[in-house]
């Protein structure tokens, strides 16, 4: 029991430093593992890490990577392609549980959520995008 719990925390040192690549090279995952880490790093990429998905946003379209995804902790990239404002917003049940900044064309952003399985709507808060047809139904499961 000690064991594993000197994993876990040693596993998140290592999300952290893989967060932080992420972020910095736009998800490459070849990145060379720091050799000066411990003999734990081969476990570390073993324990639940935060999955990505990129979201675009184009015209009034908002298009996940993928609309049927596994629960577990995501970063969500939100990628504006189109040319007005717009954000995104994650809902499961009628309430909203995440949401991105609100971007201008061309931005993008990250934020966390966490996913549990259920049905979810992404859509987008500005004025009256949504009504307008920009949501999209994901299933986690
Ligand atoms: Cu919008």
């Amino acid at each position: 029991m000690s064991v594993f719990g000197v994993r876990r925390v040693a596993a998140a040192g290592g999300l952290a430093l893989v967060l932080g690549l992420l972020t910095a090279c736009g998800g490459s995952s070849d990145a060379a593992s720091p050799s000066s880490s411990t003999s734990s790093s081969s476990s570390a990429s073993s324990v639940g890490q935060a999955q990505t998905l990129t979201v675009t946003e184009v015209g009034f379209d908002i298009e996940p990577e993928s609309s049927d995804l596994p629960a577990g902790d995501y970063t969500i990239t939100v990628k504006n392609e189109g040319d007005a404002t717009h954000d995104l917003v994650v809902e499961r049940d009628g309430k909203d549980i995440a949401k991105s900044d609100t971007l201008g064309p061309g931005d993008s952003a990250t934020f966390t959520v966490t996913l549990q399985p259920g049905q979810y709507v992404f859509y987008c808060s500005i004025g009256n995008h949504r009504a307008m047809g920009m949501e999209t139904d994901v299933t986690v499961s």
